[in-house]
């Protein structure tokens, strides 16, 4: 039994595309909370981290990044909560919203650990890379910024939301699903040697073998594991409700396996389920999805 305390994050401002906003929303209605008490767990709900409105939020281009400074308000609210949640004992779900959240979530979680002499390992599952910084993004969007901002690149303000040291360790992380990086990834994942795993490798090698190694990297030497998993990995014709869909992605089965290797390691301390778009979905499908998936992360079995 896991004590879990489910965050909402309805923040679309990190997109270009309208919706995910509404994707809180969308992954309650399919009754996660429900099926989370059905598999033993105790579950509650914070409800939703405040989010300015669009429209209200100052556009500011700052420095080639849309929003950043609502953004990293938001971030620092997200923080708070995760840190919060697992100080009372509590497992955070965050669900998202646009991926910048994460930006929070996992520094939030981060920080918590830090206090007690321990480190957080991560698992970013998506099929972009989320490692541009104000500088090098193309789109201005800051949710392709985020693990940057983790990793302690990019906007200061950003990067030292929950503390001045970044939150993650270079050596602590694996991304797993790539298929869709800007030029300027590619070269902060040579540089900065991070563990990726693309589409090709996942083809080549099969989820098990993949993930058996993704998931040693972010163990090895850290205390907990934080999944990040933006909802764009998974391949479009079975997850359309996303807002930066890229062909040739995980399928459903896949995605299961991945979270139910992640459930068996034991280490889990938190996740994002983040990109849901319901404007661009079809009868809640990729909500459904999603919420699915939080299940098979903590411990829903076959059999
Ligand atoms: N996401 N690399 C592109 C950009 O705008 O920087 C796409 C980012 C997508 C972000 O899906 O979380
Ligand atoms: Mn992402
Ligand atoms: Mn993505
Ligand atoms: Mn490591």
């Amino acid at each position: 039994m896991t004590q879990v305390r489910i965050i909402g994050v309805p923040m679309d401002l990190g997109a270009s595309r309208r919706g995910v906003d509404m994707g809180p929303s969308a992954v309650r209605y399919t009754d996660l909370r429900e099926r989370l008490v059905k598999l033993g767990h105790d579950v509650d709900d914070a409800g939703n981290v405040p989010v300015p409105l669009r429209e209200d939020a100052a556009r500011g281009a700052q420095r080639g990044a849309r929003y950043l400074g609502a953004i990293t308000d938001v971030c620092t609210a997200v923080a708070a909560q995760t840190r919060e949640a697992l100080a009372s004992g509590r497992m955070p779900v965050v669900l998202g919203g646009d991926h910048a959240l994460a930006a929070g979530s996992i520094a939030g979680a981060a920080s918590h650990l830090r206090a007690k002499g321990q480190r957080i390992g991560a698992l970013w599952v998506d099929a972009h890379g989320d490692l541009n910084t104000p500088a090098t993004s193309k789109s201005g969007n800051v949710h392709g910024m985020p693990l940057a901002a983790l990793l302690g690149f990019g906007d200061k303000a950003m990067v030292e939301l929950a503390g001045a040291a970044p939150a993650l360790r270079t050596s602590d992380l694996a991304l797993v699903g790539l298929r869709d990086l800007d030029a300027a990834e590619r070269t902060h994942i040579k540089k900065w040697k991070l563990s990726a795993f693309t589409m090709r490798a996942l083809d080549e090698r099969g989820v098990r073998s993949v993930l058996e190694e993704a998931i040693a990297v972010a163990t090895k030497d850290t205390s907990g594991l934080w999944v990040s998993f933006d909802m764009d990995v998974i391949d479009p014709e079975e997850a359309p409700g996303v807002g930066t869909a890229v062909p040739g992605g995980m399928t459903y089965r896949e995605a299961h396996l991945a979270m139910e290797m992640i459930a068996d390691t034991g280490k889990l301390v938190g996740l994002d389920m983040v990109e849901v778009n319901p404007v661009l979905d079809e009868r809640n499908r990729t909500a459904e999805i999603a919420c699915e998936l939080i299940c098979s992360a903590l411990g829903k079995r076959i059999l």
